[in-house]
């Protein structure tokens, strides 16, 4: 029987990557908006990327997913990005050898100015994206930057495969089921400055370092874990995080969409200065979401000066990351 519900338009840069090919299929099964909420899915991919995403869309079709109307393939922009809900920004170019930070800086701070434009011109006033493709916070500000009619809050880069991960390595840690972990906010740059804040953390009921008492581990083992953990990916299984990092891209979207009820998540979005982080730039923050939909920055968690000062570096650290891409790109902030 045909589904009464308006489709949701979701566009996916990168869509024949290895995160694409792990993050289409739960889209068009229904895990990310839910299982009777009809999606349509805008795949855009630079040229060279065309002849693979044709077999993506063929897989796809061949999977009969009830709720995907329809599969619009494009290596154009304002194509891709028509009237979309969602733009889930995947593709960058990688780091590749010889190349400094700020060339890699430089070089996808041009594709996203380009998104945030063709964003700008072809999207849904409405519409919210979620960046991925790294350096994912600064390519984050960028694409918001170049797009001046999407308000600013509807910016979001992903650090919820970081906050995944840390849960686990806690799970493990403890004795515990995953799901015994809450309230753990990764703040800062999704890289390896970033902050997983065990000191706010709950297992069960109890403060985490009341049942892991040992100092020593979360400052010289849990940390560097979970900072290094897409790099001990990549040693083990000979390529970077992919379904692990389309999962997060699912989670991050279906707790945007849905109110809190309970655990809140850490996502980039564009800061007003919350908890003394520099406003103008776009870090992981812990937020909830209000009955109406909307996010807040969740308030009145304490931090002590050791949080405080691995927040503060983290964020010195996108500071300059803007510094060096804007300078390069001629943007102002
Ligand atoms: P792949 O290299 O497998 O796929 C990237 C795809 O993007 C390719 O098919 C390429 O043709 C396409 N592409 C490149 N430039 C594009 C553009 N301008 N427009 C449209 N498509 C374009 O990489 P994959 O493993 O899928 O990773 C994608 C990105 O996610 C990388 O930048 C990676 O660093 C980043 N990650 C971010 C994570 C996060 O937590 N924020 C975690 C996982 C991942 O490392």
């Amino acid at each position: 029987m045909m589904n009464s519900k308006e489709p949701i338009r979701v566009a996916v840069t990168g869509a024949a990557g290895n995160i694409g090919y792990a993050l289409l299929f739960r889209i068009a099964s229904g895990a990310m908006f839910g299982p009777d909420q009809p999606v349509a899915l805008n795949l855009i991919e630079i040229d060279p990327g065309m002849e693979a995403l044709k077999g993506v869309a063929m897989e796809l079709d061949d999977c009969a997913f009830p709720l995907l109307t329809e599969i619009v393939q494009t290596s154009d922009l304002d194509v891709g990005f028509k009237d979309v809900d969602w733009a889930l920004l995947v593709g960058s170019v990688p780091r590749k050898k010889g190349m400094e930070r700020a060339d890699l800086l430089g070089i996808n701070g041009k594709v996203f100015v380009g998104q945030g434009q063709a964003l700008n011109r072809a999207a849904k006033r409405s519409v919210r994206v979620v960046v991925v493709g790294n350096p994912c916070n600064t390519n984050a500000l960028i694409a918001m930057t170049s797009a001046p009619d999407i308000p600013n809050d509807q910016f979001f880069a992903m650090t919820r495969l970081d906050e995944n991960r840390a849960k686990s390595q806690l799970a493990e840690k403890a004795g515990v089921p995953v799901s015994e972990i809450s309230e753990l906010c990764v703040w800062g740059n999704h890289s390896p400055t970033m902050f997983a804040d065990f000191t706010n953390t709950k297992i069960g009921r109890q403060k985490a370092t009341d049942v892991i008492t040992d100092d020593t581990w979360f400052k010289e083992t849990f940390l560097p874990t979970v900072g290094k953990r897409g790099a001990a990916i990549i040693a083990a299984r000979g390529a970077s995080s992919a379904a692990s990092a389309a999962n997060a891209v699912v989670d991050t979207v279906r707790d945007l969409v849905k109110p809190t009820h309970g655990d809140f998540h850490s996502v980039c979005v564009y800061s007003n200065g919350e908890y003394g982080t520099p406003a103008g730039i776009i870090t992981s923050l812990p937020i909830k979401i209000d009955a109406v939909g909307k996010w807040h920055v969740v308030e009145g968690i304490s931090l002590s000066p050791f949080a405080e000062q691995k927040i503060r570096e983290s964020n010195d650290e996108l500071l300059e990351e803007r510094k060096v891409a804007f300078g390069q790109l001629g943007l102002s902030f």
